[in-house]
């Protein structure tokens, strides 16, 4: 399948279609400036940002499944139509554990570099949620940024709602010497004492315990610093009104079999989409939402 895929839509020194991990096809984007991104068929799931200098940002776990049916740990997982546990499906919906179709590739006149790839309803999936749809997911490779695009339209006859989240996991050094910005006085659903909601007090948010929190309409600027390695990178989303901090901690991290029991130390997911408002969308119209990240040094 790679191969096939390598030769519809590969470009040269920009785009390459080869097989990953568990023989997956997996898309690689290479700006000119020497950043990177890759992306799976399956679940659309992009699983590595590289800056210029070949340093990875994203967290991938070593103990991922690489199955058709199971979704990868790490990256960006695509949740859709359903967020975590809030509904009838699968946790996270069904879109990250399911190959999807690569649309298109293109080098844009400014040099950046894009795939786009794309999900629609199964007999499979009409079981567990009967609306048809397409879900789309652009990949926009800048030399230090790497934006997603995503869009769900109602290719059916009747109205649906539902949740989208692009579940990032940041790579750090040190979940002890990390912190997020940007979400003080924000209200956020706490999901570890049964949904309830506070408010943020901290302008930085540190790690000590599991967290796993919602937060509700928080602002389109927010900001992960890793101080071990002096990196910062701005997260900024676009129709995306929700965002979720979380870390598993030592106990979770031990109950998920494809975890490391000590993965929690390098990783933190700060998630945008739109949870609490379940947007709707009517027959023939879409929704669009976006979000960008951006490396700073932290002295920015
Ligand atoms: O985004 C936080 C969360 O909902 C946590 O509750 C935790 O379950 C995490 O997602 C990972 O979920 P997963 O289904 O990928 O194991």
């Amino acid at each position: 399948m790679a191969e096939e895929l390598g030769r519809q839509f590969e470009i040269p020194d920009s785009v390459k279609v080869t097989e990953g991990n568990g023989g997956m096809p997996r898309v690689v984007l290479t700006h000119e400036s020497g950043s990177s991104a890759e992306v799976y068929i399956h679940g659309a799931h992009v699983t590595s940002w590289k800056d210029a200098e070949g340093k990875e940002l994203f967290f991938l776990s070593g103990e991922s499944n690489w199955a058709i049916d199971k979704p990868i740990r790490g990256g960006i997982p695509v949740c859709f139509p359903q967020f975590s546990g809030q509904g009838s499906l699968p946790p996270h919906g069904f879109a990250r554990d399911r190959d999807w179709g690569l649309r298109r590739t293109e080098v844009l006149s400014n040099g950046i570099v894009t795939a786009e790839l794309q999900l629609t309803e199964t007999a499979e999936t009409l079981e567990l949620w009967p609306h048809q749809f397409a879900l789309g997911l652009r990949l926009m490779l800048d030399e230090d940024a790497l934006t997603l695009q995503t869009q769900v339209t109602n290719t059916g006859s009747q109205l649906f709602d539902f949740q989208l989240a692009l579940h990032t996991y940041f790579s750090v050094e040190d979940i002890h010497r990390v912190s997020v910005h940007g979400l003080e006085g924000i209200v956020f659903i706490d999901s570890l004492k049964d949904g309830a909601r506070e408010t943020e007090s901290r302008s930085s948010i540190r790690f000590k315990e599991e967290t796993d929190r919602i937060y509700v309409d928080a602002p389109d600027s927010l900001r992960v610093k890793d101080e071990a390695t002096g990196r910062a990178i701005t997260i900024e989303k676009r129709n995306m009104p929700d965002a979720v901090v979380w870390n598993p901690w030592t106990a979770k991290a031990q109950r998920m079999p494809d975890f490391g029991d000590d993965e929690y130390l390098r990783m933190v997911c700060l998630e945008t989409g739109t949870i609490e408002t379940r947007p709707c969308v009517s027959p023939g119209n879409r929704w669009q939402g976006e979000t960008t990240f951006s490396i700073q040094g932290q002295d920015r």
